[in-house]
């Protein structure tokens, strides 16, 4: 449930309506937007009467949430959330492309100390439901990129969100990187329309992985041209010098050359949709 307030509410009578909540048993997560205040109620709200607290003069509306899902929907913070990566922003209108090979690739990288210096932290499509996992990274403050599991539905995905966020790191990026499906003629699916579904019910940013969506890499460009159009936050491709001698997934990475042609034409449709 979420209570929106009207501007400037009465001090004290938010004060009386906080702890009024409080004491039912439920849990507070504020919102404050550019002119209005939003409360999350966070817990079983099944006994809060919606008109009572319509009745107030601080309160504007109160809207039931049937989405299981709270800090991670778009009616809870209706901004979209801009993710900033050590000062590069991505959501809210900020498109970035993130490129390179699918692994790391010389041993003097792998003794870095785990974790201490990326600047993102990528959960993998089968690690999505690792509950404990995702606990943990909402304990971090490091920007998380979340790929969606190839047989998870979207909503499985804003329920991860939330696992992460709900322990505190609001810096999420979702990630679509194609799912399961009957088709063989390509690795996976590329589920494009989970691009507007998502900007719809989530504020968190979503990018495109045409690369393992696909799995063959003459298809890459044009998907990535499709998803850009279709208002994605940003791309993760695969780039390779040398594709054939990739330590994995040679077969679905660009050349840089191919890469660099992508990149302007990328900027066009940027432009037109802009
Ligand atoms: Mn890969």
């Amino acid at each position: 449930m979420i209570v929106i307030l009207k501007e400037n509410p009465n001090p004290k009578q938010l004060t009386n309506l906080k702890n009024w909540i409080t004491s039912q048993g439920i849990t507070i997560h504020e919102s404050q937007g550019v002119h209005q205040l939003i409360l999350g109620l966070v817990g079983d709200t099944t006994g809060i009467d919606i008109d009572l607290i319509k009745a107030l003069d601080i309160v504007e509306d109160v809207k039931r949430i049937q989405d299981p899902y709270k800090n991670v929907n778009r009616k809870f913070h209706p901004l979209d959330t801009v993710v900033d990566i050590n000062g590069l922003k991505i959501g809210g209108g900020n498109f970035q492309i993130i490129a390179g090979p699918c692994s790391i690739e010389s041993e003097e990288i792998s003794q870095l100390d785990l974790f201490a210096d990326v600047d993102v932290i990528q959960v993998g499509a089968r690690n999505m439901q690792n509950f404990e996992l995702l606990k943990k990274l909402g304990t971090t403050n490091k920007p998380i990129l979340l790929k969606r599991g190839l047989a998870n539905t979207i909503q499985e995905l804003l329920m991860s969100a939330e696992y992460i966020m709900a322990g505190g790191n609001p810096n999420i990026i979702l990630c679509e990187r194609g799912i399961r499906t009957f088709e063989t003629a390509t690795r996976n699916t590329l589920d494009i329309s989970a691009i507007p579904v998502i900007k719809n019910l989530s504020h968190l940013p979503i990018v495109i992985d045409p690369s393992h969506a696909t799995g063959i890499a003459r298809l890459v460009p044009t998907m990535s041209l499709a998803a850009t159009a279709a208002g994605a936050d940003g791309l993760i491709i695969e780039v390779h010098n040398d594709p054939e001698h990739a330590l994995c997934d040679g077969p679905q990475s660009l050349l840089p050359e191919t890469f660099a042609k992508l990149v302007k034409k990328i900027e066009k449709v940027r432009a037109a949709i802009a």
